[in-house]
């Protein structure tokens, strides 16, 4: 994980460490080793700029020890933009309903079994909606996540109305006294109508409590201009970017950070109920900055 962004960090220098650079240098370099990490071009050019404006005086030579903190507070800084109080934002009312959105196959499937492990473990009583009747095998998909984690399942036909079964899941809920309701819905692709304004839909219907994004890493910065459609079309609280575990580039999370806006509320590292890390930019930074630039001014 990150080990594409350590490692360009690392480089930073130009095999200049403890020798004299200049502040242009720094940030060109900076600025390049983003983009080689798969942080898209807008970021990059944020994050440079604000970069920037902590170094005056970028013509002088300076020891490359000098520019260390700057990196490491400007990165921080983005990244504090997305940090969560997740637990918090996980409470309210019973049941509390959390809807899972995203574009095809980044992982909301798999993500709810991960949260529904999540929250048994904390002793919540957990129902899962299987409201993707979309896709082929997509209700068998979710009955086994469910199994795998001892969380109870409420389904329809494939093919029915997926509010119909968000509806159900909730009655359930509110007659037994479960907790949380973590509906399940059909990934789609941003540019079609039709799927969208189902989506509203359900929105709708279910009032969720929580809506979440689920943003597959390796694609973020192909799904930037689609979540900011989303974002301002059906709107969403928190977002959950999965399979960090395969970015070997490391970026995402920056481009996330510089051009969402909204809280990381967890980040997923493998396909199994267990892979799930709460988002903290104190553990994030740790990951991408190698250890001599492990500081702050
Ligand atoms: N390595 C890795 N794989 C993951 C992670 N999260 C999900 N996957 C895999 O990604 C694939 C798609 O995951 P799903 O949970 O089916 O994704 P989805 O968004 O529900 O897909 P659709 O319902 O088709 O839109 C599966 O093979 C998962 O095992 C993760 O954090 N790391
Ligand atoms: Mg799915």
């Amino acid at each position: 994980m990150f080990k594409g962004l350590r490692g360009k960090f690392s480089g930073l220098f130009g095999g200049k460490n403890g020798e004299e650079i200049r502040g242009s240098e720094f940030i060109q370099n900076v600025y390049e080793a983003l983009l080689e990490s798969d942080v898209s071009l807008e970021a990059a050019e944020r994050i440079s700029s604000a970069l920037s404006k902590k170094i005056p005086d970028q013509k002088k030579r300076q020891p490359t020890e000098s520019f260390k903190a700057s990196l490491y507070d400007t990165i921080m800084e983005f990244l504090n933009v997305v940090r969560s109080n997740t637990w918090d934002m996980l409470q309210g009312e019973s049941p509390f309903k959390v809807l899972f959105l995203g574009i095809n196959g980044t992982g909301k499937t798999t993500t709810i079994a991960k949260i529904a492990k999540f929250l048994t473990e904390r002793n919540r009583r957990v129902v899962i909606a299987a409201s993707d009747t979309f896709r082929a095998g997509a209700i068998d998909q979710i009955s086994y996540q469910g199994e795998r984690v001892g969380v109870k399942v409420i389904k329809h036909q494939p093919g029915s109305d997926p509010s119909a079964v968000a509806y159900d899941a909730i009655e359930h809920a509110k007659s037994r006294g479960i907790d949380y309701v973590l509906i399940d819905t059909a990934g789609r692709m941003q540019n079609n109508i039709n799927l969208r304004e189902e989506m509203k839909k359900i929105k709708r219907v279910t009032s969720p409590n929580l809506t979440i994004l689920v943003i597959d890493s390796m694609a973020a910065n192909d799904v930037m201009e689609q979540s900011k459609t989303f974002s301002k079309e059906i709107g969403f609280d928190g977002i959950i970017v999965t399979k960090l575990d395969t970015d070997a580039r490391g970026g995402s999370i920056l481009t996330i950070a510089s051009e969402l806006k909204k809280p990381i509320m967890f980040i997923g590292t493998g396909q199994n109920p267990d892979d799930l890390i709460e988002f903290s930019p104190e553990w994030m930074i740790k990951k991408m900055l190698p250890e001599d630039l492990q500081f702050s001014s």
